[in-house]
């Protein structure tokens, strides 16, 4: 066997110091439990198992089929759905899935811009999305920071598209999916949730339920929902796909048999069995009564650090929140985005630099600031410590060329985290 691979491992050391000394407020980002972590570092990694439980292309499969089965299981119901696939590798992969389930090359599809929060996978001629779809797009509304559905409505009643696409990446407020399943039944399109962001607090019950409304969903597992990082997609009602696409042998199938088909051998080949076992360590945490009082937390956090922010006059976008995450814009504090992020960052204070709606400067530079609070609740926050971290920042940013104020505040953050330990059981 070779050597211990002291170089990567010392590196791997290393960033475990930089997330137990920093403070994590990159909205998508977590700290998994400890057995998460584990599972994901296992012997399922050196296993073969394309195809699904039961019906898989290699032998050997058994025990695997067991854990994906369990995964499977617990997806289901965890969000009160009658289908889960579990082998994207991510979120975008699952998007892709559903692409390939639903619609034909060339078809119209309707997301939220990716410029007003929406997601590079719903229709930026940057990704597939945009390149092999008719992309078209809603937005926010310039008064309120809120989803236009009217323009929703408008757009879809001209253009027709075939799925409508609700979700976000930097939308701190909840969706009217009712709303959008209204239009789209008038239309005769698909809706697709992406709830990557929200969905640990979707499946709390903390915010609006998209699966009566939406035909498909589909998720990240990583974010709030504090697993490993991949993808799910999820049914909760089967149906057939309205548009004739067919399994590869030309039958009309059921949307749930035509999303394991995408998957694989869609986009997909082997699925990473290990991470399956991570995900289903992680639903079964999900599943425990005390993840409701986690995701209670995150929304609470979230208020009191958008009113911190406010007492200060941080101009949110929307004027605050109903999940875990605050888009911030910077420009009544002369600071861009960039240089906020770069400047919180030699605090130890780690968040994205973000466009916020009909921002005047580049997606590189970007007027704003999106702030989340699913890893400081998982270390353990509570109300009065968000505006601990809002004062921190505050510092940081109304003296952004001053070197001593930012060491001096990167020593307080350091001390600051010391309450809040990280994998203690890791030495
Ligand atoms: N990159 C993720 C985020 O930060 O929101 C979305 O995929």
């Amino acid at each position: 066997m070779p050597q211990r691979d002291t170089v990567i491992f010392d590196l791997i050391n290393k960033e475990l110091l930089r997330q137990r000394e920093g403070i994590e407020l990159i909205a998508s980002e977590n700290f998994t439990s400890l057995q998460v972590m584990q599972a994901m570092g296992t012997v399922p990694t050196n296993k073969y198992a394309e195809g699904y439980p039961g019906r898989r292309y290699y032998g050997g499969c058994e025990v695997v089929d067991e854990i994906e089965t369990i995964a499977i299981n617990r997806l289901k119901e965890v969000f009160n759905c009658s289908w889960a696939n579990v082998q994207p590798h991510s979120g975008a992969q699952a998007n892709v899935a559903v692409f390939l389930a639903c619609l034909k090359p060339g078809d119209k599809i309707l997301g939220l811009d990716l410029s007003m929060g929406g997601h590079l996978t719903h229709g930026s001629p940057a990704n597939f999305s945009g390149k092999n779809y008719q992309a078209l797009f809603y937005g926010v509304k310039k008064e309120t920071g809120m989803v236009d559905y009217e323009h929703l409505e408008e757009t879809a009643r001209r253009e027709k598209p075939k799925l409508i696409i609700c979700g976000a990446s930097a939308y701190s407020r909840d969706w009217d999916y009712a709303r959008i399943r209204a239009v789209a039944d008038e239309v005769g399109a698909l809706v697709m949730a992406d709830i990557a962001h929200p969905a640990g607090l979707i499946a709390t019950g903390l915010l609006n339920d998209p699966f009566d409304h939406c035909h498909i969903v589909t998720s990240t597992t990583h974010k709030t929902l504090r697993g490993p990082r991949g993808g799910i997609i999820m049914l909760r009602h089967d149906f057939e796909n309205p548009f004739g696409i067919k399994d590869p042998k030309g039958n009309v199938r059921m949307m749930s048999a035509l999303l394991d088909l995408a998957v694989f051998p869609g986009m997909q080949g082997g699925p990473l069995e290990h991470v399956i076992a991570a995900k289903a360590v992680a639903f079964g945490e999900i599943l425990d009564p005390s993840f409701k009082v986690y995701g209670q937390q995150v929304i609470s956090n979230a208020q009191a650090m958008a009113k911190a922010f406010v007492n200060k006059d941080y101009q949110l976008i929307s004027s605050g929140t109903d999940n875990h995450l605050m888009l911030i814009d910077l420009r009544n504090k002369n600071l861009t985005g960039k240089k906020a992020q770069e400047t919180l960052d030699k605090a130890h204070i780690t968040l994205n630099k973000n466009a916020v709606p009909f921002d005047d400067k580049s997606p590189f530079v970007t007027s704003g600031i999106r702030v989340g609070v699913p890893a400081v609740t998982t270390r353990g926050m509570k109300e009065a410590d968000m505006e601990t971290v809002v004062n921190f920042i505050d510092k940081v940013l109304m003296n952004p060329d001053d070197a001593a104020v930012i060491n001096g505040v990167k020593d307080e953050v350091k001390t600051f985290m010391q309450q809040f330990p990280l994998y203690p059981e890791l030495g």
